[in-house]
């Protein structure tokens, strides 16, 4: 898939703020600071069009991208940042969760996940969650340029093992500054929005 065309249109925090224009969505999920707003720079070509941040918890809203003028990439905000008060958890669980509702129009989570550390408990949570909801899932090992090339791709598969998935959740590592994996990650959202 060739993206040609991509600009922001909203942010929301429930169901009321979401598009209603019924077009499919493609959402990321992950911890905070894994990269998940990055790569969405790095699938569409812009270096501004998603909030980048070093600090954790950047993304504190569901913000929607319209790509192609036919689909929404979603930014979902990330998990797992220690300092973050616990009502605001509590918020951000119940943002997920009603969004995960909505999986009618949901057609793809990629989940992303740091290449470099096995998964936390949060992380095993977020699997055990899109397995519930059962909505279709590719895995994003990211940050690949900070792993020697040869223990890529076995810790790639470390990585889904621990997270549960099965050999048919492909797993793609990928890096935003090499921009490995970008064009096989396009490829996959191609197979899902049909
Ligand atoms: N080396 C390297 N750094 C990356 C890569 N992708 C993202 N980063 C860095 O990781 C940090 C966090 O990136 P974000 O894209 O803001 O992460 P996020 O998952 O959206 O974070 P939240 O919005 O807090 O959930 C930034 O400093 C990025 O520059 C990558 O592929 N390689
Ligand atoms: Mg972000």
């Amino acid at each position: 898939m060739l993206i040609k065309k991509a600009e922001f249109i909203t942010s929301a925090i429930n169901t009321s703020g979401y598009p209603k224009d019924g077009l499919s969505h493609i959402a990321m999920v992950g911890k905070s600071n894994v990269g998940k707003s990055s790569l969405i720079n790095a699938l569409t070509n812009q270096k501004n069009l998603a909030r980048v941040s070093g600090q954790p918890g950047k993304t504190k809203l569901i913000n929607f991208f319209l790509i192609n003028d036919n689909f929404y990439l979603v930014d979902l905000p990330g998990y797992g940042y220690a300092r973050v008060p616990k009502a605001e958890q509590k918020q951000w669980a119940k943002m997920i969760n009603e969004y995960f509702n909505k999986a009618n129009s949901l057609k793809l989570i990629i989940m992303v996940i740091d290449i470099r550390h096995d998964p936390t408990l949060e992380d095993k949570q977020m699997a055990e969650w899109i397995r519930y909801y059962d909505i279709p899932v590719v895995l994003v090992a990211s940050k690949s340029d900070k792993l020697g090339k040869t223990r890529i791709k076995p810790q790639a598969e470390k990585l889904r093992l621990l997270l549960g998935f099965s050999k048919e959740i492909p797993i793609i590592p990928c890096s935003v500054l090499t921009k490995k994996g970008i064009m096989e990650l396009l490829n996959q959202l191609e197979v899902f929005l049909d």
